[in-house]
């Protein structure tokens, strides 16, 4: 029971070379352990088909970090270990352990007492940076949406601790919006109260995750290249000497974009029986991402895998820019 910040993370944040944190939740929650199945489509170019898929992710969002000029920082709890830069093997293990779990802020320091295995969300690998070294955070981390306010919050509170994290935390967050299961309106209003820029690159509609936009989609304000980005980040920070993220949002490419509402009628259904089932709030993602899968026959997946995989790229040179 310990955290545990890698030497080369160690080392590249002293020297301020461009560095790119990555969370496991979605390893270990967000996206199925099998091989590829030819009924999803075709395989992604990126992702090995013979690999487990949260496994071949985990490398080519890697390899895309590091193509890119940075160093990535996969984030994540082995055996009660808080782990800043899990090397390959660390990755490996934790990606095919069958009882890995997913730890936020309210769940972690229990986790680490019961020396859980567990995938980080938003805001569990949000603390990460920060921990990683208080006077010189990882300022860039890329990931597919974060956490917000979820449907018929009227009636049902849920937000999620990402948005707690994201007021908390100097990193400049790199995603594809929320996920499509929230309330994208209030997710964007709440950003909005609790101080977190929230820029469209190339867009001024906040992105719709794996969707294509619509003209009801929040309206955001537009940032259209990676140095305008990354001065903002400074003056934020820097300047005004804020404490909250930057939360970047970078659409899904075009090719793999879902038509627009094929989502929606499949969600409801999706969201009803998990309701009926009565089961822990903890299992409603994973459920609602299941069936997603299942609804839009892998069309789900593979925007969601290379949303992932474009976002870590940008991360990667937003991390260069931020060093210049
Ligand atoms: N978006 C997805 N799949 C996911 C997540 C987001 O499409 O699995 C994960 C992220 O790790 C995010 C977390 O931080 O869900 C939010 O979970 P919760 O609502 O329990 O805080
Ligand atoms: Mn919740």
């Amino acid at each position: 029971m310990s955290i545990l910040v890698s030497e080369q993370v160690h080392e590249t944040l002293q020297s301020g070379a461009p560095i790119v944190a990555l969370e496991t939740a979605v390893l270990t929650s967000g996206l199925p352990r099998c091989i590829w199945n030819d009924s999803f489509g075709a395989c992604p170019s990126q992702i090995e088909s013979t690999q487990p898929i949260n496994w071949a992710l985990a490398k080519a969002m890697t390899a895309a970090v590091e193509q890119n000029g940075a160093t990535p920082v996969w984030i994540g709890m082995l055996n009660g270990t808080f782990i800043i830069g899990m090397n390959q093997e660390e990755l490996l293990e934790l990606s095919t352990d069958e009882t890995a779990t997913k730890v936020s802020l309210a769940t972690f320091a229990k986790a680490m007492y019961e020396e859980k295995t567990a995938g980080t969300t938003v805001a569990a690998t949000l603390l990460g940076c920060k921990l990683a070294n208080p006077e010189r955070p990882i300022r860039v981390f890329a990931t597919g949406g974060i956490g917000g306010v979820h449907k018929n919050w009227s009636t049902q509170l849920d937000v999620s601790a990402d948005l707690t994290a994201l007021a908390t935390t100097p990193t400049c967050v790199v995603a594809s919006g929320a996920k499509s299961i929230l309330d994208v309106h209030a997710t964007v209003e709440a950003l909005e109260t609790i101080g977190v820029p929230v820029l469209g690159m190339g867009c001024d509609r906040f992105p719709p995750f794996i969707e294509r936009f619509d003209s009801k989609d929040p309206i955001i304000s537009n940032v259209s290249s990676i140095h305008e980005l990354a001065e903002i980040c400074k003056t934020h920070w820097n300047s005004l000497k804020l404490p909250s993220a930057i939360l970047a949002g970078i659409p899904v490419p075009e090719n793999v974009a879902l038509e627009r509402g094929s989502l929606a009628e499949a969600l409801q259904k999706a969201e009803q029986s998990w309701f009926e089932k009565n089961m822990p709030s903890t299992t409603r993602t994973p459920y609602l991402l299941g069936a997603l899968a299942e609804i839009t026959q892998g069309a789900s997946l593979i925007a969601n895998l290379e949303l992932l995989c474009n976002n870590a790229k940008i991360a990667g040179k937003l991390a260069v820019s931020l060093s210049d």
